[in-house]
């Protein structure tokens, strides 16, 4: 058996790894510090465990061996998942995760119920009030966390339809339940009776449930976002019924984060909170789908390499498509062929292209496209009048011009990329299929656009081949 560390090492240790996760969130913060951030969170969460383990490892029935085997087991798992999960999937990879978070609230919430002394919060039959309401949100809170993430994960993966669902009387239902759960924690915290606390849990898996099933696929990342919230807030409450600082610091720091990035997405998006969790957004999609079949101007990629060489300056914005065909590192090559020849490049970033926050940051990075030559939307903005050639690859909503003309649009409102300003705009994606938001783009049909049409990877790799003189023509 292990010596117990001494309390006033364990709680330094503690504090560094707090600090540890407040400087992971900062660096995260910049394309230039993000690797420094990770690695910031790393250590921290590496010596939180530690420390967790060596504080508990004198009071533990089981062995190191145990111990080991699961931080290993589980290391392995989230090591290979984490190298298969393509970029585009980080969001269902993500509510997976929340909901694991959501679950360990509720298990651990169950332990100090049925066994409190051994979390020192008073004995069977006598635990401390103020214990069992920390207990009794914990674990409210994490079992709407679990099934939501779980019911986001399937909308965003496909296995169930992204389509609102809803339900006749929902907000009745959710307003009922929530009703009841408030009054089930008074009956807990008052009677410590365990049938109690188990209805707890069916009533907030139930809202879990019924509260994200409403919400279209559409909305699911910033839905995601807020069960980040959630599962912070969840952790936090276990913070309180372990006594344990550091889970309360990082359950604070991951539920605020995730608030706050969930209103900043609104805010790109346009839409208020209340609209992305009862709006049904999905619905008005299938209404504005349909349109009459209008004819659009197409390009080969010999005739757009000749008028790029002959632009000064190029904006290239990326959407959700690049991320799809993984075109980044031919994108890079383009870059490099337009540099050479002397021709300002800069890259148009809209704050939710893609499908997650900073996604086509990451992508760019990854292709070692310089952090400067990536522009914020508003920035470029002033700019886009002044462009010879708007180049969007596989982005659509960010770039659809009906988010500033057309009241009825379901993207009214939001801020996008002026892609139309720009003197000749070449759009490349795979067919006249609509973006995310499921609506025509009339920038496509504008008499200063010409579409490339394919898969942007292959598509690039053209343009890059016409460039390099690699096609046979000079
Ligand atoms: P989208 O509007 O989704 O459009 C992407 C376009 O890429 C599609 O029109 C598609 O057209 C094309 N595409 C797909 N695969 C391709 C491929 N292999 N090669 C070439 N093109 C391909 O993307 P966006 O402009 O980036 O906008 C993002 C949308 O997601 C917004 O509506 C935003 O509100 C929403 N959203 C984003 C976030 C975050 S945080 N990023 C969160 C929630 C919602 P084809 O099928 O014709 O190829």
């Amino acid at each position: 058996m292990m010596p117990a560390m001494s309390p006033n090492l364990a709680a330094g240790l503690y504090l560094a790894s707090g600090v540890l996760f407040i400087l992971a969130l900062r660096g995260l913060s910049s394309p230039a510090t993000s690797r420094r951030g990770n690695y910031a969170g790393m250590l921290g969460m590496a010596i939180a465990m530690g420390t967790t383990l060596a504080v508990a490892a004198p009071q533990l029935p089981i062995t190191w061996y145990l111990l080991g085997g699961g931080l290993g087991l589980g290391g392995l798992i989230g090591a290979v998942t984490a190298r298969r999960i393509p970029m585009t999937a980080m969001p269902e990879l993500v509510a997976a995760v929340h909901s694991l978070v959501g679950l360990a609230a509720v298990f651990v919430a169950a332990s100090a119920l049925y066994a409190p002394d051994s979390f020192g919060i008073g004995e069977a039959g006598a635990i401390h009030p103020a214990s069992l309401i920390e207990m009794s949100l914990g674990v409210a809170i994490g079992a709407i966390t679990f099934t939501g993430s779980v019911i986001a994960f399937l909308k965003l993966d496909g296995r169930m339809s992204g389509k609102p669902i809803m339900i006749g009387g929902r907000h009745l239902i959710n307003a009922a339940l929530g009703i009841a759960l408030v009054v089930l924690i008074v009956l807990l915290v008052t009677t410590e009776a365990k049938l109690v606390f188990w209805l707890i849990v069916a009533a907030s898996l139930l809202l879990g449930v019924l509260l994200i099933i409403p919400i279209g696929g559409a909305d699911m990342p910033t839905v995601i976002s807020l069960l980040n919230s959630y599962a912070g807030l969840s952790a936090v409450a276990m913070g309180f019924v372990l006594q344990n600082k550091l889970l309360i610091i990082a359950g604070a720091l991951d539920g605020s984060s995730g608030f706050i990035l969930s209103v900043i997405m609104c805010k790109a998006m346009n839409r208020s909170f209340t609209n992305v969790l009862f709006g049904a957004f999905g619905q008005v999609q299938a209404a504005a789908v349909k349109g009459e079949a209008k004819t659009v101007k197409s390009a080969t990629p010999q005739d757009v390499a000749d008028l790029l060489t002959n632009a000064d300056r190029v904006v290239i914005i990326p959407g959700y498509g690049m991320a799809v065909a993984q075109a980044q590192h031919k994108v890079r090559e383009l870059y490099d062929q337009l540099k050479k020849r002397g021709i300002t490049v800069k890259f148009a970033i809209h704050p939710v292209a893609g499908r997650m926050p900073g996604h086509m940051n990451v992508l760019l990075a990854e292709a070692d496209i310089p952090y400067t030559d990536l522009v914020e939307m508003d920035e470029i903005n002033h700019d886009m009048a002044q462009c010879d050639v708007a180049l969007v690859i596989g982005a659509n909503d960010v770039v659809n011009p009906a988010a500033r003309t057309e009241k009825t649009s379901p993207i009214y409102g939001m801020p996008i990329i002026d892609a139309d300003r720009a003197r000749t705009v070449f759009a490349i994606k795979r067919s006249k299929n609509p973006g995310f938001a499921g609506i025509d783009n009339e920038l496509y049909f504008s008499d200063k656009t010409w579409m490339l049409f394919g898969d942007a990877k292959n598509v690039i790799g053209e343009l890059v081949k016409q460039l390099s003189g690699g096609s046979g023509m000079h």
